[in-house]
């Protein structure tokens, strides 16, 4: 019986710890266009660019696919951010101004 509560107590401890840990690594991943890429440079200079945010875990661009996907944490960076920051890299997110 005294054994069957400490299990119980260590479930619980378990539990709140995986909860926990996963709230802190909420991680998402967001594929966000971007124009103007030409060759694997101008990928390689968007993906650094973007790996140097706050938040950012990885980020991988393909010239082909004219995209990146972007893996973030949503509590220290958002879309919005990383998509500014690829503009500032001297490409563009949005469509209409290529
Ligand atoms: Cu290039």
């Amino acid at each position: 019986m005294k054994m069957a509560k400490k299990m119980n107590v260590f479930l619980a401890w378990g539990l709140g710890v995986g909860l926990s840990g996963s709230l802190l690594d909420a991680e998402q991943k967001a594929t966000i266009k971007v124009y103007g890429m030409t060759c694997q440079m101008c990928a390689n200079g968007v993906a650094g660019s973007v790996k140097n945010l706050k938040g950012v875990k990885n980020a991988e661009v393909s010239v082909k696919e004219g995209e990146a996907v972007v893996v973030y944490d949503d509590a220290q960076v958002t879309v919005d951010q990383i998509k500014r920051q690829i503009d500032k890299s001297g490409f563009s997110t949005n469509p209409k101004s290529k």
